[in-house]
């Protein structure tokens, strides 16, 4: 499902945040130290290579909300953009955290004028954030960002499951 937001688009799809081809960048769940992780930074590392890994390493740590850019390496992107999203229950408070993430994930976007970047539910896994609490914090602020910016034009929020992409598409349509 895709909403037209003034000239930009953003889109919910189900997928692997790895297969997504024809995005400048995907968005890594990372962790402070962007080592490979668990979840998606687990996939995101695997499906780069060990130089990813290597090339992130001067730019840890990285603090809540914060967001960094690397080379995608073996990915089919051009880029990764690391987000560390607050951890549920202890980075407070959690829903500015997670609208910061997508605030300054959007940040490089619009510095390297890159189209597309597709992101994960971010802190909806380990860091243990109801999906169902993250999925309207996550899209108004990619909605607030994007009215605010030249690029990207067009976002896409990568779900894992059928019942997670359900409570995006629901909020998407309020939007
Ligand atoms: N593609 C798309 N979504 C995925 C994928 C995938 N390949 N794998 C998992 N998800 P998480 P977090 C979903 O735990 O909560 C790591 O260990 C998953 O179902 O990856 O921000 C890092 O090292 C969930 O909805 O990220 C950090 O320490 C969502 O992606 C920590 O976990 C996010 O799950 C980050 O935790």
């Amino acid at each position: 499902m895709e909403l037209q937001v003034g000239n930009k688009t953003i889109e919910c799809v189900k997928g692997d945040i790895t297969h997504q081809p024809d995005c400048d960048a995907v968005v890594n769940a990372a962790n402070a130290q962007l080592q490979i992780g668990g979840g998606v930074a687990g996939a995101i590392h695997k499906a780069a290579g060990p130089e990813l890994a290597r090339e992130c390493r001067p730019m840890a740590p990285i603090s809540p909300g914060q967001a960094v850019i690397s080379g995608g390496h073996q990915l089919p992107n051009e880029h990764v953009i690391h987000c560390l999203g607050p951890v549920y229950g202890r980075d407070k408070p959690e829903d500015e955290l997670l609208a910061q993430c997508h605030r300054n994930a959007i940040d490089p976007a619009e510095q390297h004028q890159l189209q597309s970047i597709a992101f994960p539910a971010l802190s909806t896994g380990a860091f243990g954030y109801p999906l169902e609490e993250a999925a309207p914090v996550a899209l108004n602020a990619t909605k607030e960002a994007l009215a605010n910016a030249q690029y990207p034009q067009h976002v896409r929020f990568v779900l894992f499951g059928q019942k997670d992409l359900n409570v995006f598409e629901e909020h998407l349509r309020k939007l």
